[in-house]
């Protein structure tokens, strides 16, 4: 077995094990336990015990990598295979029980995603991917939407936590949708960039995203056949996700840019 398909093996059982946990605990109930950039930015109780939980068995397993996770943060130690994790991407969904809400974990090589595993905790569903190796979902190789035209595209994406970026998105959006067949807000990027992968949304794009949110997700996406990339040539990253096939990048990437989709606050 090849190094990324080590990775991801491991990668599957402990975000499979993670998900289990996310699901005991949204049973017992939850309620938020802090906030970080706002007060709608949320964290649960189950957020940092599924953060520990998959460090715990990833130190178990390979204690020489290091892992940059969501509520801990951490790995920026030199190593050989770093871990980006977030362990309840959706959290507002977790927290209000829409069965929307994933643990999302890539390993990186030498700063390059390898390997990637989303699992919809509340579903079960899993998506996964190496690098070069394809994307699936279960054991059902993926392959993005053939859509060519924009007008005809269902389109995910996101807000952020403060007012005022809100409202710039809204802006954005309120420019795009007279273009678009539709919009969906998932509330989960990894879900959403695995339903690009999946053909189930025609495009997603999203502003403010951390590296935590689109990187297991994002290789699902382009090894389906999407382009991911940021604005105006900048790879992907906080300023602008886009996860599109090529056939309708071009037309949603310079739609994007017209409105000035990776400005505001
Ligand atoms: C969420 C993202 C989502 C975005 C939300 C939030 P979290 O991540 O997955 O796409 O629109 O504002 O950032 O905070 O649930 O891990």
């Amino acid at each position: 077995m090849n190094q990324s398909a080590e990775l991801l093996a491991l990668a599957v059982s402990v975000a499979r094990a993670a998900g289990d946990l996310a699901t005991r605990m949204r049973a017992d109930g939850v309620a938020a336990v802090a906030t970080k950039s706002t007060a709608t930015d949320v964290v649960t109780a189950a957020d940092r015990a599924v953060e520990q939980l998959v460090r715990d068995r990833l130190r178990e397993a390979r204690p020489g990598d290091v892992v940059f996770g969501e509520e801990y943060g951490g790995g920026q130690e030199r190593a050989a295979v770093r871990w980006i994790l977030d362990p309840i991407d959706g959290t507002v969904n977790y927290l209000y029980d829409i069965p929307v809400y994933a643990v999302s974990l890539a390993a990186e090589v030498d700063g390059v995603v390898v390997a990637g595993v989303v699992i919809n905790a509340a579903t079960g569903r899993e998506w996964t991917a190496t690098l070069g190796g394809g994307a699936y979902c279960g054991d059902r190789r993926l392959r993005v939407s053939g859509e060519t035209d924009l007008g005809q595209a269902l389109v995910g994406t996101g807000f952020g936590y403060a007012a005022g970026r809100r409202l710039h998105q809204a802006r954005v959006l309120t420019g795009l949708i007279g273009h678009i067949r539709d919009v969906r807000r998932i509330g989960a990027a990894s879900i959403d960039l695995c339903l690009v992968a999946e053909g189930a949304l025609d495009a997603y794009y999203e502003k403010g995203l951390n590296p935590w949110d689109h990187a297991a997700g994002g290789l699902v996406a382009a090894e389906a056949g999407a382009l991911v990339t940021g604005l105006d040539g900048n790879a992907p990253g906080v300023d602008m996700v886009i996860a599109a096939p090529p056939a309708l990048h071009a037309q949603l990437h310079d739609l994007l840019s017209k409105l000035d989709a990776s400005g505001g606050p």
